[in-house]
């Protein structure tokens, strides 16, 4: 049996904290300060060569927006990775993320790997420095309740984009590789067991 080589990531949360900026900003070195609201869910393929062998992972863009979040379910469905973004000058798009999670591990399993990305830092100025500052104890208690990594982030400047994307590829890549050597190692000790019990049944034919 071939083993699987793509895997699913999803970008996820509230409206405008800038997802598809991020995406854009990643994979095409392109940002627009007048970029427009998802509508239709796409996603974005990035090769990448772990221990050796190569993967196809795809990054599924999705509408942040209320009145989208039913469709959303379906995006999310097979996921090995997420990551969640708010938006650094809007607090409460991160108690949003807090939800997402929680609806990501009911429809994926508890298991999932994601980051948080606090974006817009771009904006981390006089006027919002002390509400991005006085927010950063309840994301970092959060990050360390949930064993996750936040990054503070920008589209605009690509601060950070690279860390983020590599943080979450490296973990998802680590467990899919392990799961996959743990695979491997229990399906040769079934074939060994099944060869061991036929030469015995040999053996006892023969003699
Ligand atoms: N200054 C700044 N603006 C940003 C950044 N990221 C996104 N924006 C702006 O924020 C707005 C919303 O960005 P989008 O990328 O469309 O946000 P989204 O999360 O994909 O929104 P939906 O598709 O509606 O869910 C746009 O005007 C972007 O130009 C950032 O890091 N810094
Ligand atoms: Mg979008």
């Amino acid at each position: 049996m071939s083993e699987n080589s793509t895997y699913k990531f999803v970008i996820l949360g509230e409206g405008r904290v800038g997802k598809t900026s991020i995406l854009s900003q990643y994979f095409n070195k392109k940002f627009s300060e007048g970029q427009q609201s998802t509508v239709n869910p796409s996603f974005y393929n990035k090769k990448q060569i772990y221990e050796g062998k190569e993967y196809q992972l795809n990054f599924w863009d999705t509408a942040g927006q209320e009145q989208f979040n039913a469709i959303n379910t379906i995006y999310y469905q097979n996921a090995v990775g997420a990551l969640l973004v708010y938006d650094v000058t809007i607090p409460e798009t991160f108690d949003k993320v807090k939800n997402w999670v929680l609806t990501l591990k009911e429809a994926v399993g508890k298991d999932i790997i994601f980051v948080i990305a606090g974006n817009k830092y771009d904006k981390y100025d006089k006027s919002n420095k002390e509400l991005i500052d006085n927010n950063k104890a309840n994301v970092e208690s959060y990050c360390q309740q949930e064993n996750c990594n936040h990054f503070y982030t920008s589209a605009k400047t690509s601060f950070n984009l690279e860390e983020a994307f590599n943080t979450l590829i490296t973990a998802v890549l680590k467990k899919v590789t392990k799961n996959q050597n743990e695979g491997n190692r229990k399906g040769r000790g079934r074939k060994l067991e099944i060869k061991e019990q036929e030469e015995t049944k040999e053996k006892k034919r023969c003699c």
